[in-house]
């Protein structure tokens, strides 16, 4: 069985370990009878709900949300704050792209994919990747030189790709980023949150 696959989710799951806030993990299958509907129209996981009944999504209203309980990942000075957003929306883009592929490619009968729109998505991933190596060529990490929600999601983002699209092969022309990878993969709670 396939546990923990959304990079979405494992994204809010390390925010939420590292922000040390305690919560209660119900595992849904997005494609399957779920009870995601009851709380997020969108059919998309992940999904907070509060202690109240009242249900968060999508992923970046719910790292606003943990960051404003415990501030932590994103910076408050504007362009310090701005540059951890900006690569995070480069990361869960990069996402989008290879979840669409995945759609295209295993949910949909082979001969009704459409290799078109596969390259399309297939040029945002590098192009993203390779952004992303270019700047990880001379800094550590992935924005303001300072750990922060950008590495997360950039982590989580790469884990999927291993993950999902091993194809892919981004490490070989991408080490930089396999750097980071590696090295934040063998640190809890990136390490327990791994796609299996
Ligand atoms: N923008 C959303 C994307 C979430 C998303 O695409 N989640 C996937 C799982 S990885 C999902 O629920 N897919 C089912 C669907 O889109 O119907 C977020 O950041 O939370």
């Amino acid at each position: 069985m396939v546990r923990f696959p959304s990079p979405f989710v494992r994204k809010i799951r390390i925010l939420l370990a590292e922000k040390g806030l305690p919560y209660e993990f119900v595992l849904e299958d997005v494609w399957g009878d779920n009870h995601i509907p009851e709380y997020n129209p969108l059919i998309q996981v992940p999904c907070l709900i509060l202690e109240d009944g009242y249900a968060v999504f999508d992923s970046r209203v719910i790292e606003d949300y943990l960051e404003d309980l415990v501030p932590m990942h994103i910076p408050t000075d504007i362009y310090r704050k701005l540059a951890v957003k900006k690569w995070t929306a480069l990361a869960d883009g990069i996402l989008d792209a290879g979840v669409k592929i995945r759609v295209d490619t295993v949910l949909r009968p082979i001969e009704k994919s459409h290799q078109p729109w596969i390259d399309r998505q297939t040029a945002k991933i590098m192009q993203g990747l390779d952004c992303m190596e270019s700047h990880l060529t001379h800094h550590l990490w992935c924005a303001n030189n300072a750990y922060s929600l950008a590495d997360v999601a950039t982590v989580s983002m790469l884990g999927f790709l291993d993950f999902r699209m091993p194809q892919l092969a981004w490490r070989e022309s991408h080490p930089h980023l396999a750097k980071l990878a590696n090295y934040l993969n063998e640190l809890e709670p990136f390490k327990s949150t791994l796609p299996q």
